[in-house]
């Protein structure tokens, strides 16, 4: 036991009138939504980078964190560990994630890096055996290092897709070990600054070999979770190869991938790539490639990937609409890959914005919910296209259409989309 976290209550369900901080008011986790548990819809994972590796940094400033655990000791991984499941049972969330970067300490070769990530996934294993929560996913930090500045698997350098590979091996095959439910590939540095350098189709054959590789090893292992992709447009390389989710199912019908790779999608990344989290959501699940989630929000005046906690219910309602108009997640879940602003110092401050968050979430999911049942947006929805019932016109050939047209048979006449009539019924319900 640390003492990090002394002094800081188990945080239960209370209701919406109370007014503990330490409570949450709206996530009931066995509460029925659309006749399954809030906590199986919602499916709530911490971010062990965001929450317990990240130091508070800026481009102008380094840590201001003072965290007991930082450090590059065995030591200081197992206390990390521990601090870890401290605050997973103080929240109660089913799920966590990790990169391999976060939870041991860097060693002077490969092979030593390797018994390191090994020691530390047997000792949350042990921990994981106790009744904590389950991995929702793992993944492998291609992008901090400094052997990774010109990419992953786009390096120019074979040498570093070995690496790479390797790296992403040994996170598979510890993903699998603790019963994963996904691994998740976001290829923060798959990208490009300059074209003077860059040679664009051998960077973009070399990522399609090695998600070829990622999904071969997937089967050989036995692995039954989703291999997941997390776009983002840009930041850290200014061209991304996965700018979003409709340039990532490219990317897959180009490899042949698309019925082996489901798509992680955040918050951030979508408002980066100039979207909506909501059409991401909905562009995935009409292509068939949706997966998991990162609940995490940029600031819209800044324009950056600030990594905010969600406090915004409309917002959130609209993307757990597409959720569960997509079925629910399977495999996929919440993850709050969001970090605490670097003033936030305190133990009290990474608690609560989870609280929030979760709260936050909760609100939306039940405000989706009862506009599901309520039908309102899929009879407007349906009403607007109905003129499509029983029309042959996408089969048909020009000339055919044109004939029909040309006898006069054929006037559009306008109609109102509704739009703020739309949004005042969403209104009623967020
Ligand atoms: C970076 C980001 C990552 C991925 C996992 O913007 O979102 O944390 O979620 O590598
Ligand atoms: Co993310």
């Amino acid at each position: 036991m640390t003492d990090f976290f002394a002094d800081i209550p188990q945080v239960t369900f209370e209701g919406p009138d109370s007014t503990n901080e330490f409570a949450y008011r709206h996530y009931d986790a066995n509460e029925m939504v659309m006749g399954k548990r809030m906590e199986d819809h919602l499916r709530f994972a911490v971010a062990w980078w965001h929450s317990f590796a990240w130091e508070g940094g800026d481009p102008f400033g380094g840590r201001t964190f003072e965290r007991v655990w930082f450090g590059d000791t065995m030591d200081l991984a197992r206390m990390k560990a521990d601090v870890a499941f401290e605050m997973f049972a103080i929240l109660g969330q089913p799920f966590f994630c990790w990169h391999d970067a976060d939870i041991r300490p860097e060693g002077a070769t490969f092979a030593q890096s390797k018994r390191n990530f090994e020691e530390i996934i047997d000792y949350i294993g042990q921990k994981m055996a106790d009744g904590g929560p389950r991995l929702l996913w793992g993944t492998a930090n291609l992008f901090s290092h400094r052997r990774f500045m010109s990419g992953a698997a786009t390096n120019p350098d074979p040498d570093v897709y070995a690496w790479s590979a390797a790296t992403v091996k040994n996170c598979l095959d510890a993903t699998h070990k603790l019963g994963g439910e996904n691994y998740v590939l976001w290829g923060g540095r798959e990208g490009y600054e300059t074209l003077l350098n860059t040679d664009l189709g051998r960077e973009r054959a070399q990522a399609g070999a090695f998600l070829q590789q990622v999904v071969d090893y997937k089967h050989k292992i036995g692995f039954k979770g989703a291999i997941l992709i997390e776009p983002k447009p840009q930041e850290p390389t200014k061209h991304q190869y996965d700018y979003d989710v409709a340039t990532v199912y490219g990317f897959l019908k180009d490899f042949g991938l698309e019925g082996e790779v489901q798509l992680n999608i955040e918050q951030g990344h979508a408002i980066l790539a100039g979207h909506s989290f909501e059409h991401e959501l909905a562009m995935a699940s009409t292509l068939g490639v949706f997966g998991s989630i990162d609940m995490n929000r940029n600031d819209y005046q800044s324009g950056w990937d600030t990594d905010q906690f969600p406090n915004n219910v409309p917002e959130v309602a609209l993307a757990y609409y597409e959720v569960l108009k997509a079925g629910g997640f399977t495999t996929g879940g919440t993850n709050f890959d969001a970090k605490l602003r670097r003033q936030s110092l305190d133990p009290q401050d990474l608690i609560l914005a989870h609280v929030g968050a979760m709260d936050i979430c909760a609100r939306g999911l039940k405000a989706a919910a009862a506009m599901l049942e309520d039908g309102g947006l899929e009879a407007a929805r349906a009403a607007r296209y109905a003129g499509w019932q029983n029309s042959s016109l996408m089969g048909q050939s020009l000339d055919v259409i044109e004939a029909q047209v040309a006898s006069g048979g054929i006037d559009p006449q306008p109609r109102s989309g509704r739009q703020e009539r739309l949004e005042n019924y969403v209104g009623r319900f967020v």
